[in-house]
């Protein structure tokens, strides 16, 4: 099996080509095309889209070339996402990925208009890529629910009511499982659906999924907590952690830890039943990366 680095070596670059063509090609209104462009060329890891493809790359390789459009839909979601969580009535964060976020740069109504002008693009990408219809109406009804208001926006709406109030780890887990996971999960989900995968194995990627959001997002809480006192200069204490909804807010900087290595491990053992019928090692790769 290829090795991670190798596998993003070769498809991040032709789903980056595929993206600023596509974009160029289905956005009528320069400034508009501008706006949505900057955000989606801004220099994202393209971890969601690398996820369906890496259950190609486990199950069907020969199915990348023409699911690479439906890859591509799930970076304009996220995409979208982060436009409108960096808005002035949400986060309202100046940086993204180290250079000015959308309102910043085009302005408050261009912003919306930007994330507004790359959710309906997603599913025009999706029902036009050379996938059967059947499958194809699969991937919108995974790809709608995951972003919409039974996960992501739930997700969202439920940070934004949570910040008046401590949540319990339970709400916390709840919140980000609709908040970040869902996205990851429609991803990896997408991925089985393209290759009609039996429901043993997508039981099994969608239990790797669940566990592999929450990986994720401990793992961005630890960093912010850990790169915030390096800027800072000052060594990491438990209670350095501020903000009290995040994991190491709730368990503490070494608590939060445990909890990553816990839903990597699970994470892992989810893949078991497939290991018999086929090499997991690229999805594998996912989480060793996590754990570093
Ligand atoms: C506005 C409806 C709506 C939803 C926003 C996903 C989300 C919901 C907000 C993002 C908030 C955030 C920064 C969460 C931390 C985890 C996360 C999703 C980080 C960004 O994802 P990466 O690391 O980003 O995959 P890149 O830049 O690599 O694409």
């Amino acid at each position: 099996m290829i090795k991670l680095a190798a596998f993003r070596a070769e498809l991040v670059p032709a789903l980056d080509n595929l993206l600023a063509l596509k974009l160029q090609h289905d956005v009528k209104q320069p400034t508009l095309q501008a706006a949505m462009t900057y955000s989606v060329m801004a220099g994202g890891k393209r971890l969601r889209p690398m996820l369906l493809l890496a259950v190609l790359q486990t199950f069907q390789a020969d199915l990348i070339p023409q699911s690479l459009p439906a890859a591509a839909a799930i970076e304009l979601i996220h995409t979208y996402s982060l436009i409108h969580d960096d808005l002035p009535a949400m986060d309202n964060d100046d940086l993204r990925r180290g250079q000015a976020t959308s309102h910043k740069k085009f302005g408050e109504a261009m912003a919306i208009l930007a994330g507004d002008g790359l959710q309906p693009l997603a599913f025009q990408w999706l029902s036009d890529c050379q996938l059967a219809d059947p499958l194809k109406v699969k991937l919108v009804h995974l790809l709608a629910v995951g972003a919409g208001p039974l996960n992501m926006v739930a997700g969202q709406a439920a940070d934004i009511q949570g910040e008046q109030q401590t949540l319990t780890l339970t709400e916390l887990k709840a919140l980000h499982q609709r908040k970040t996971g869902a996205l990851i999960q429609a991803s990896l989900l997408m991925g089985a659906t393209i290759c009609q995968l039996n429901t043993q194995r997508t039981a099994a990627l969608s239990d790797y999924a669940t566990h592999l959001g929450l990986a994720f997002q401990i793992k961005d809480d630890i960093l912010d907590v850990t790169s915030t006192a390096a800027e800072l200069g000052k060594p990491v204490h438990q209670d350095q952690s501020a903000n009290k909804n995040t994991y190491p807010g709730l368990l503490g900087l070494a608590g939060a830890q445990d909890a990553l290595q816990t839903e990597l491990t699970a994470a892992r053992q989810a893949l078991d039943p497939l290991v018999a019928s086929t090499d997991i090692s690229l999805l594998a790769e996912f989480l060793t990366e996590l754990a570093n």
